[in-house]
C-alpha cells in the first residue's frame, strides 16, 4: 500500500458527525495515474520536474524535497500541467496545496506528498470538469457545492453552504454563481485540512468522535494559521 494510502487509514471509516470523505478520496484519488492524465509519457518525466527543483537549493537537497516557490514554478512551467488544469497557480494556492499535504510537519514537500497532491488534483479535475459545461473553467458553484456534500460527503449545513458560496465564488453578469478550478481547489483543501484537525481533537478529547471539540487559543491558531 502506498505512502498516500496509509495516511487515511484514520479516516476511512464514515462518520456520523463528519461525513465519509475519506472514502471517496480513496475511491477517487488513489485509483488514476496522476502521471499519465497529466500527459506525461511516464512517472519518471513528473519525477524529474521534482528532482530538478529539489537540486536548486541547498535546503531542499538536505531533505530531499521543495518549497511553495518551486511548487508554483513546476505547475506553471509545466506544459502539460499548465495545459492540463488551464489556470495559472498561485503562490497563495501553492502554499495551501502544500500545507495541507505536509504530512512530515516540516514545511517542505516531499516528493510523496507532491505524488499524493497530482493524483488528489487530477481527481477534483475530473469532478470539475463535470460541471464546466462551457469549458472556461467556471462551473456551477451550487452544483460544486452539491458535489462536496452528496459525493465527496462532508456534512454541510445551508448556512456553510452558504459561507463558502461568499467566501469562493463568483457571481457573474446574468447573476449566475461560479467557482474557478482554483478557487474549487483551495476550498476542498481548507475543508478537508480543517476537518482532519478538528476531527483529531475531538478524538483526542473524548477518546471517541462526538462532532464537538475544544479549542485553546493558541491551538486554533496552529490548525487554522498553518494552511
Ligand atoms: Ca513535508
Amino acid at each position: 500500500m502506498a505512502y498516500y494510502q496509509q495516511n487515511y487509514q484514520h479516516y476511512q471509516q464514515p462518520s456520523q458527525h463528519y461525513g465519509g470523505y475519506g472514502q471517496v478520496l480513496q475511491q477517487n484519488a488513489f485509483q488514476c495515474n496522476a502521471w499519465q492524465a497529466l500527459g506525461f509519457r511516464s512517472p519518471d518525466e513528473l519525477q524529474v520536474l521534482f528532482t530538478n527543483a529539489v537540486q536548486c537549493n541547498a535546503q531542499n537537497r538536505q531533505r530531499n524535497a521543495i518549497q511553495s516557490e518551486n511548487l508554483v514554478s513546476i505547475m506553471n512551467d509545466s506544459t502539460q500541467i499548465r495545459n492540463y488544469f488551464g489556470i495559472t497557480w498561485s503562490r497563495e494556492l501553492c502554499k495551501v496545496m502544500l500545507a495541507m499535504l505536509d504530512r512530515s510537519k516540516d514545511g517542505f514537500m516531499q516528493w510523496d506528498e507532491f505524488m499524493e497532491l497530482q493524483q488528489c488534483l487530477v481527481a477534483w479535475h475530473n469532478m470539475f470538469r463535470g460541471h464546466d459545461f462551457d469549458r472556461n473553467n467556471r462551473a456551477d458553484a451550487n452544483e460544486l457545492l452539491a458535489v462536496i456534500s452528496t459525493q465527496f460527503k462532508f456534512q454541510l449545513s445551508p448556512a456553510s453552504a452558504t459561507t463558502l458560496l461568499k467566501r469562493y465564488s463568483y457571481v457573474e453578469d446574468g447573476g449566475k454563481c461560479v467557482l474557478s478550478f482554483d478557487d474549487f481547489v483551495t476550498l476542498c483543501v481548507k475543508l478537508r485540512a480543517l476537518t482532519d484537525a478538528f476531527r483529531r481533537r475531538d478524538q483526542q478529547q473524548h477518546g471517541h468522535e462526538t462532532g464537538t471539540a475544544t479549542f485553546a487559543y493558541d491551538d486554533f491558531l496552529q490548525c487554522t494559521m498553518c494552511l
